[in-house]
């Protein structure tokens, strides 16, 4: 096969996405309570030192200088800088400045998200999402980071994949706190966006007082690929536009349009969301059949293709085209650009990761040669780190962690991919290189 040079735009940035509760250690959240149950995490380990990223983020950081990063996407913990409702750990404070300071001193731009997944105890026992306050119990952090961190140019992530957190805390009971109520599911989804629109208003408004240009901010979403078990069923057809409008949708509409959509909210107004989007983070790892004889809400879905490549632990299967026709979906719905916030793959073998990531980038092209903005590519992600309910069996690294001495040590994708930071390009010599070997 005939490969060519597939370059980027100018001003792409490029670089990699991590989260708290997956590298640093030392949290006290409602995960690592969960963690403590026997047989919530795959590989009976837990997230207590995690990659010990919170003591190593320098070093951390000189590895993804070396690798030629020029973003780095990373979250903050909640309940490390609020560990009782109201009451602030200065402390914590300063320890992220730091992280933020070593990032700026590797001139890498940093990219912070608010909320990754995890939230502090006392918010959890308040009734997490589904209690109607969530959202402006959430905004004073908001508040608080957005005023201790203002001086440094960041680019903001409100809420990471809402969507997630709805279907797999409360919709398939997979993670905390194990609720499988679609209705609840809606609940959580609708007091996410609000709490997306209280995030975004806080931030600008800190931005105001201080008079300074006001920032970057988008939520970040997980995007399927829905298909049907079979295209020449209309049921199946349908179920994958049932899907793909939930899931991939609804929820990126509101924030956009100012609204809590049905059938989350009731169509009205939320004025907190106004200009809450300046573009879509937009993470996308796979794609997913799906079909009308099966019971989808149950978990039940067809077997898988076995001719194509899977992640590690989470069984994802391989499926780069799905990445373009998202993106032109994204492309023609909104009238936003899109920065695709996460992108990877769990391997313990790094050709796989290799081929996944050219396969992918490839994709991303074609979708920008057909007139779909995107912004940059990350990632995810730069080391190896805590895969939420899989542990540390799902290696999604660049870097390989040894989990005993918790050494670092760049694997070849490492390699690859700065090479395709350094050249802005896929360039033909890459691709053959490492997909014809
Ligand atoms: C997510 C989270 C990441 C995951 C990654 C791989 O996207 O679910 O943002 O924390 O680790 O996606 O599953």
């Amino acid at each position: 096969m005939a490969y060519r040079d597939l370059e980027f735009p100018e001003n792409f940035l490029w670089g990699s996405a991590a989260a708290a509760h997956q590298t640093e250690g030392g949290n006290f959240n409602n995960w690592t309570e969960w963690e403590k149950i026997p047989s919530k995490i795959k590989d009976g380990s837990n997230s207590s030192i995690a990659c010990d990223h919170y003591n190593r983020y320098e070093d951390d950081f000189d590895l993804a200088k070396k690798l030629g990063h020029q973003v780095h996407r990373f979250s903050i913990a909640w309940s490390r800088l609020e560990p009782e409702q109201g009451k602030w750990d200065e402390s914590e404070i300063d320890h992220y400045r730091s992280v933020l300071q070593a990032l700026v001193d590797r001139d890498i731009q940093p990219m912070v998200t608010l909320h990754h997944f995890t939230e502090p105890v006392w918010f959890r026992d308040l009734g997490s999402w589904l209690n109607p306050k969530s959202p402006e119990i959430f905004a004073p952090y908001c508040r608080k980071v957005a005023e201790a961190y203002s001086d440094f140019d960041i680019i903001w992530n409100t809420i990471n994949e809402p969507m997630v957190v709805t279907t797999m805390g409360y919709v398939f009971g997979e993670f905390p706190p194990e609720e499988k109520d679609f209705g609840k599911g809606l609940t959580v989804a609708k007091h996410l966006l609000m709490a997306h629109g209280q995030a975004a208003t806080q931030v600008r408004q800190v931005y105001d007082e201080i008079g300074r240009e006001q920032p970057q901010i988008a939520p970040v979403i997980s995007v399927s690929h829905f298909m049907p078990a079979d295209s020449e069923n209309d049921d199946d057809l349908e179920l994958v536009d049932y899907l793909d409008e939930l899931y991939n949708h609804v929820w990126i509409r509101g924030a956009i349009e100012g609204i809590l959509p049905e059938p989350a909210g009731d169509g009205s107004r939320y004025p907190p969301l106004d200009n809450s989007v300046d573009f879509i983070g937009l993470n996308y790892y796979s794609r997913m059949v799906v079909s009308s004889e099966l019971d989808f809400m149950a978990g039940d879905m067809p077997p898988k293709d076995p001719e194509l490549e899977r992640c590690e632990g989470l069984d994802w299967e391989v499926y780069p085209e799905g990445y373009y026709q998202v993106l032109q979906s994204f492309g023609k719905k909104y009238d936003k650009p899109i920065f695709l916030t996460e992108n990877g793959i769990g391997t313990s073998d790094d050709e796989v990761r290799q081929r996944y990531i050219i396969n992918h980038l490839q994709e991303v092209h074609r979708a920008i040669q057909d007139g779909v903005e995107v912004l940059g590519y990350l990632v995810w992600s730069l080391t190896d780190n805590f895969e939420w309910a899989q542990g540390f069996s799902s290696h999604f690294g660049l870097v390989e962690v040894d989990y005993e001495t918790l050494e670092r040590k760049p694997r070849e994708s490492a390699y690859m991919f700065k090479g395709i930071i350094e050249q802005n390009a896929l360039t033909e010599d890459i691709q053959e290189k490492y997909l014809l070997d």
